[in-house]
């Protein structure tokens, strides 16, 4: 299973790579984005987070594990433990996205960054992205507000570009003009 150990912390350079697509969908690969979910799962679980010292996750990106692959994990549960989104995609596109932009009112954070860094990150409110599934199925994910936010943090990631990077400078803590705070 993959521990804090595994996870590529700043300024590692993979983190500044923008990876490569997966041409092929073999075993490896999807065991390995198994592998990347099943951190989520268990990052969330207390009691195994705890044991393992786990930071606990919503998304993860190929390249935080080491890995030069389009691919990327979401997981998401509710207050009561319900599951609400559970993706595992490869090769993800972005088809469209909204003109309005949202922000997470506390910032953002990284697994890849031990430190907390304050500001704002703007990120489109709907965004649509197409993809690949572990089976070479196409899917579409219509994600908005906080998995639209967990959605873009982590295509950034392929890209190689990190959430302090879309921080404003001047007035790191001011929403753009028409931007709304995730609900
Ligand atoms: N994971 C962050 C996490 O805490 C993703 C995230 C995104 C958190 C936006 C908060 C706001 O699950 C990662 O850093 N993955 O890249
Ligand atoms: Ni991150």
């Amino acid at each position: 299973m993959l521990t804090m150990k595994d996870i590529v912390r700043d300024p590692d350079p993979m983190l500044r790579t923008k990876v490569a697509e997966v041409e092929y969908i073999d075993e490896e690969t999807v065991s390995e984005l198994k592998e990347m979910r099943e951190y989520l799962v268990n990052s969330q679980d207390p009691d195994t987070s705890e044991k393992y010292g786990l930071r606990p996750g919503v998304g993860l990106a190929a390249p935080q594990v080491g890995l030069n692959k389009r691919m990327l994990a979401i997981y998401m549960e509710g207050d009561e433990g319900e599951v609400l989104h559970d993706y595992m995609l490869i090769n993800p596109k972005v088809k469209s996205h909204s003109v309005t932009e949202t922000y997470l009112p506390g910032g953002e954070g990284c697994l890849s960054v031990d430190e907390e860094i304050p500001g704002l990150v703007h990120r489109y409110q709907r965004i649509r992205v197409t993809a690949t599934d572990i089976h070479g199925e196409s899917v579409e994910v219509k994600a908005k507000g906080m998995l639209a936010v967990v959605l873009q943090h982590e295509l950034d990631h392929l890209d190689g570009i990190m959430f302090y990077d879309r921080i404003d400078d001047e007035l790191p803590m001011e929403p753009k003009n028409g931007a709304t705070p995730v609900e």
